[in-house]
């Protein structure tokens, strides 16, 4: 449940929480990035009374996902235990953040403020909170059964491009906005017995402050209700949202937001100082989303990509510039005023591609390999790039694998793959997969596949000023489950570019935690007006913290991939079309 690494030295210490969808984790570091304990509390493995699968209950009638909050209580006790058990000196804390999933959103009700701040160190979280809620279930980012809502949201202020120049984002399924809208008119009765609406993150810094804390500059953008030109609510989305109950409940409801992404909530409530030994000078500090929290793992610069790929795949860079669109998100960078993060977000990243492993693995006769990704990974090396053995004359194979309904672009689960001729332009669908050699030409089309589309979608964002050399990120950071995988990490820069080559985390499968661990680091002992990225990257050790682990740019393959993105983008209308989707 827990494991511990080297401990140093006598200065203070920081923790950030990471509370996704499969887990919780307490993840600590010294003053000098150093990590210094991990605990994991594994929802599925370790919680005890909850019916969840994967972390969530699944209403597959009402394409709801959600998940118990209790368990959250559950998990906080234990992570806390798990550090307790390491021998870690939790007097030493001086400062707590957090990254919380996104979208989730946790319903209060009245006896919310009197149960927090009373919390009794005798007992347990579980024991003491289970009545502070109005509904015991918080959707999970998931859950997709708000397309009314999110109708509503998109014509509200007139189209699409409109709501996602004022919020980030269009209406996605699993923003709070919708998942509100959708709440209040199902549960009116308890809606109105709801007193505050926290956010999965701002949860988090509740339990440790003992009373509810804001929400956070970046994560209020993952709402459809945060007016980014503004700094404020939107009004005319917050009077959608409230309906009959009105816009000033809501707000009361939904609270202040503060602009400092570093500020000082407050102490950290006497809980905490009684049964694990924290200081009360502890500060605390808003926690962020998981995906903003993960752009801080690294003193990331402008022009440099993220892609995290976990359960889902996402695409993060950081940004001076604006440029919404309704493909994609922009989200108020959760340290640095004046940023913004990009961000992209597919349901099928790992889990797609593991269905492909498995599907070679039986093909071979080889069920379950030490590695599981041995054949999938030799598959997609010895495919050639696009499947072309000879790309004068051979069609491009190309593909779209959705095993769950994706968001980008918003699709039904389902299969297609075609043959593309770059020269004519032609694309043909093969149905039956003519041409195509199951299950391996998979392997590699499913690879390429997932990174053409984050390469379509960013192209308008990424420079090479000066190089002479077509746009691309600068430097491809691969973080999550699937960094390790070099073939993934090879086929990355051909496709994405990277003119500095691409590069892994060490702490990969961390980023998120420790990102907010960061992030208290920076709050507490940054200098008046000092950016996050001056403070990491003045304590930033390049040659421990990061491995390069392929070449990015080369220039015949990114040539090749960019005809390729032509294809891609027709396939992806096609598809769209047929489905009725355009
Ligand atoms: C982002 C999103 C997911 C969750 C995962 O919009 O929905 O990446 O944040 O926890």
């Amino acid at each position: 449940m827990s494991n511990r690494t080297a401990d140093s030295g006598s200065g203070p210490l920081y923790i950030g929480f990471d509370l996704s969808t499969q887990q919780l984790k307490g993840l600590v570091v010294n003053s000098d990035l150093k990590v210094v304990h991990v605990s994991i509390f594994d929802f599925d493995a370790h919680s005890h009374g909850f019916p969840i699968k994967k972390g969530v209950i699944t209403n597959e009638a009402e394409h709801e996902v959600y998940a118990p909050v209790a368990l959250w209580l559950q998990a906080l006790d234990s992570v806390l235990d798990g550090l307790k058990k390491q021998g870690m000196d939790f007097s030493r804390v001086a400062g707590v953040s957090g990254a919380g999933q996104q979208h989730g959103s946790v319903y209060w009700g009245d006896d919310a403020e009197g149960l927090l701040g009373g919390l009794d160190s005798k007992k347990s979280l579980e024991e003491q909170l289970a009545g502070a809620f109005s509904h015991p279930f918080s959707p999970n980012w998931q859950d997709s059964s708000t397309q009314g809502e999110c109708d509503e949201f998109d014509g509200y202020l007139g189209s699409q491009e409109k709501l996602a120049d004022v919020t980030g984002s269009k209406a996605h399924h699993r923003f709070t906005g919708p998942q509100i809208l959708r709440f209040q008119r199902k549960y009116p009765d308890v809606y109105k017995k709801t007193s505050r609406i926290s956010l999965v993150s701002s949860f988090l810094a509740s339990l440790f402050l003992g009373h509810i804390a804001p929400f956070d500059i970046s994560d209020v953008c993952g709402m459809n209700l945060w007016n980014i030109h503004k700094g404020a609510y939107d009004e005319d989305l917050l009077k959608l949202c409230a309906g009959p109950h009105g816009v000033e409940d809501l707000k009361r409801k939904l609270g202040e937001v503060p602009e400092d992404g570093g500020i000082d909530l407050g102490k950290v409530h006497p809980y905490f100082v009684e049964r694990y030994g924290f200081s009360k000078t502890c500060t605390i500090i808003p926690s962020t989303g998981d995906n903003p929290a993960t752009i801080l793992a690294l003193p990331l610069r402008p022009s440099d990509a993220m892609v995290s790929l976990g359960t889902s795949t996402t695409f993060l860079m950081s940004t001076p510039s604006y440029k919404a669109d309704p493909a994609t998100h922009f989200f108020n960078h959760p340290t640095t005023p004046g940023l913004y993060m990009f961000m992209l977000c597919y349901k099928n990243g790992g889990l797609a591609r593991e269905r492909i492993r498995d599907a070679i693995n039986d093909s071979v006769g080889d069920k379950s390999p030490s590695n599981p990704w041995k054949h999938f990974d030799e598959v997609a090396h010895n495919t050639p790039i696009l499947g072309q053995k000879n790309p004068e004359t051979d069609p491009i194979k190309m593909g779209l694998f959705f095993p769950r309904p994706e968001i980008v672009p918003n699709l039904r689960a389902g299969q297609w793959r075609f043959n593309y001729d770059a020269n004519t332009k032609k694309l043909t669908e093969t149905p039956q997969g003519e041409g195509w050699k199951d299950p391996d030409d998979n392997a590699r089309a499913i690879i390429e596949s997932q990174l053409l589309s984050l390469r379509l979608r960013s192209r308008g964002l990424t420079t090479s000023p000066g190089s002479g050399i077509p746009a691309q990120p600068r430097r491809v950071y691969l973080v999550g489950g699937g960094s390790k995988n070099k073939v993934i990490a090879k086929i990355a820069g051909e496709i994405l570019g990277g003119s500095e080559g691409v590069y892994k985390l060490e702490i990969g499968d961390n980023a998120c935690a420790l990102g907010a661990a960061y992030k208290a680091v920076w709050a507490i002992e940054r200098k008046k007006d000092q950016t996050f990225e001056d403070l990491i990257g003045q304590r930033w050790r390049e040659e421990e913290f990061v491995e390069k682990i392929a070449d990015g740019y080369l220039p015949s393959e990114f040539e090749r991939y960019g005809a390729a993105v032509e294809g891609f983008e027709k396939m992806e209308s096609t598809v769209l079309e047929q489905e009725g989707k355009k």
